[in-house]
């Protein structure tokens, strides 16, 4: 099968308002990113995903767009966006746009139409319901931010629907109206140029139109559950790929929260012309307790042994039948070498190690900004943190529900709370980190002095440079791309091992996720083979990996 570009491609995702500020006013911008595209072209990266840049109130950073074809003047013009895409473009790498389809800011002419009355054009938009005899919500569905995920207009007499925050109603996708605005929005941005979409919980947009109550096994008000894969999500994106990804030829990859490996195949198997590749999130739940109340806030050691069964299944499952998305690090999740690694002692080696292990798997690889210079986590104290979701959660566990003390989300969130990953980029050791030369609208962790670009690419122990060895192998190895895939060691608490094989090569990738030596027997079968990869310098073949030692090796058969 010939290839399509993203297969052989690593992706870098962009955080705009995080990753350089051109004009002093605290936030970065399109200015900026051009700026460093030769930086992005050196790391070796082919495409770029930003995340949203449209306009917007900025009730979640951008994922409450108002104007879908306007970029937000705190970012820029849509001329400087358009000089983004052409000078990308001129260096070989691509653009890809996040597409937020579920839902809409409060402030989006569309829903500024549809909450005036129930017999306009637009009222029909988004989805409205008549309160209970009681003048309650229409059902106990919660809101990812808090409360319910009904919000009531007097002007309509109704609730509508938003799974997030009140600032963002959920679209009416049963509307066909909708749809075929959305793919509008689509094909004006692929008029200038845009080669692809990322698309923001793509698996909420069709709803169980009875609306019923969700279970409520912990005895909430309201219960925040089953938000994914409804009744006609398939048949939706089916006709989004007719509509616009096929005949204007765009990559897609759909953020999917519930997806697992058994049914990812429905969304990405290349005969059913749905998606090119999804995020599932499933790998990323495997350091909380199962079933807590307090969800993703429950957080538990790193289970290694679920890691690699969930990775494995991913790998098996789409054989032949999809393609994954590699990712680790998100504008959602925390800085691995702190959640899963160890910063304070192995930054350096925890980073590459895991690195090692996703970098090694057939995919896409995703690489967060920042993830290239081993960031990480910032120890902040609760007022400083601005996540929306961080602060609305705080609300419902701590405040109203009691169900975890004050002490244990801070330290939850500094754990893996998704501000974690939205500090400034850390490009130098100036002040704000080469940042800003203004006020940053985000603190910049303190670690700046010692991790950022210009110390790293001096670095004996270089992480950058670790990451275009890995960014430079997936582009000349046909081994990554094609070679299949065993899971050795399964049950092995602390070590993640698999072999990839292609016409005669097979590849050993071993990773030590441990601060402590562990024994790996069978390197002693690997003494004469060929080190493609290491990130310890004084590497051996001998039968011990060191604390997140992690290595290639390859041998002919
Ligand atoms: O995320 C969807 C989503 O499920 C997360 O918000 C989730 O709450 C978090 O990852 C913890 O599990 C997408 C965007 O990536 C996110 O930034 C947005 O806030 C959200 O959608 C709403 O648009
Ligand atoms: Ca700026």
């Amino acid at each position: 099968m010939t290839k399509q570009w993203w297969q052989n491609a690593v992706i870098y995702q962009i955080y705009p308002k995080s990753f350089l500020d051109t004009n002093g006013d605290g936030i970065g911008d399109l200015p900026g990113i051009i700026k460093k595209l030769d930086y992005l072209k050196d790391l070796g990266v082919d495409a770029l995903w930003l995340s949203p840049i449209y306009q917007s109130p900025q009730v979640d950073n951008g994922y409450d767009i108002s104007d879908y074809r306007r970029i937000d003047p705190m970012f820029g013009t849509n001329a400087d966006f358009q000089t983004l895409i052409d000078q990308a473009h001129r260096r070989g790498i691509k653009i890809i746009m996040d597409l937020v389809a579920n839902h809409t800011s409060d402030q989006a002419a569309w829903f500024q139409a549809s909450q005036k009355s129930r017999d306009n054009y637009f009222s029909d938009f988004y989805i409205w319901r008549d309160p209970k005899p009681d003048g309650s919500e229409p059902n106990n569905w919660g809101s990812n931010f808090g409360g319910s995920a009904w919000t009531y207009v007097p002007a309509r007499q109704q609730y509508y629907l938003h799974y997030y925050a009140p600032g963002q109603p959920d679209l009416n996708w049963e509307n066909p109206l909708v749809r075929q605005g959305i793919y509008d929005i689509m094909r004006y941005w692929k008029a200038h140029g845009v080669d692809g979409w990322r698309m923001d919980v793509i698996t909420s947009i069709s709803k169980d139109q009875n609306f019923p109550d969700n279970p409520n096994p912990h005895g909430l008000k309201y219960v925040v559950a089953n938000q994914n894969d409804g009744p006609r999500m398939h048949e939706f994106i089916q006709e989004m790929h007719q509509e616009v990804l096929k005949p204007f030829q765009m990559m897609s990859v759909g953020e999917s929260p519930d997806a697992k490996s058994q049914d990812a195949r429905l969304l990405v198997d290349p005969s059913r012309e749905e998606l090119d590749m999804i995020f599932t999130f499933e790998h990323m739940h495997v350091d909380r307790q199962p079933g807590d109340v307090n969800g993703r806030w429950a957080v538990a050691p790193l289970d290694v042994v679920a890691l690699k069964h969930i990775l494995a299944n991913w790998q098996n499952a789409l054989r032949d039948h999809g393609w994954n998305a590699l990712y680790f690090e998100n504008h959602d999740r925390a800085r691995t070498p702190s959640r899963w690694g160890d910063a304070k002692h192995f930054r350096y080696e925890s980073t590459t190690a895991f690195a090692t292990i996703l970098h090694g798997l057939q995919g896409t690889p995703f690489i967060y900004q920042g993830e290239e210079i081993g960031m990480t986590n910032p120890d902040f104290e609760l007022k400083d943190y601005e996540d929306i979701e961080l602060k609305t959660n705080y609300q419902k566990l701590v405040q109203d529900n009691h169900s975890i003390s004050a002490a244990d989300f801070l330290k939850a969130a500094r754990q893996i709370s998704r501000d974690n990953a939205r500090t400034p980029m850390q490009w130098n050791a100036t002040s704000q980190a080469g940042f800003t030369t203004g006020r940053p609208w985000f603190t910049v962790n303190p670690d700046y002095l010692k991790v950022n670009v210009a110390a790293d690419q001096q670095a004996a122990q270089s992480v950058s440079r670790y990451y275009k060895a890995l960014i430079h192998l997936r582009h000349t190895q046909a081994i990554l791309t094609d070679g299949s895939f065993d899971l050795l060691l399964p049950k092995d608490p602390h070590l993640f091992v698999y072999q990839r094989q292609l016409a005669g090569k097979t590849w050993l990738i071993a990773a030590n996720l441990s601060t402590t030596d562990q024994d790996l027997a069978l390197l002693k079968d690997w003494r004469q083979a060929k080190v493609i990869l290491n990130n310890y310098s004084d590497f051996e073949v001998a039968t011990t990996l060191r604390p997140y030692e992690a290595v290639i090796l390859e041998k002919e058969s």
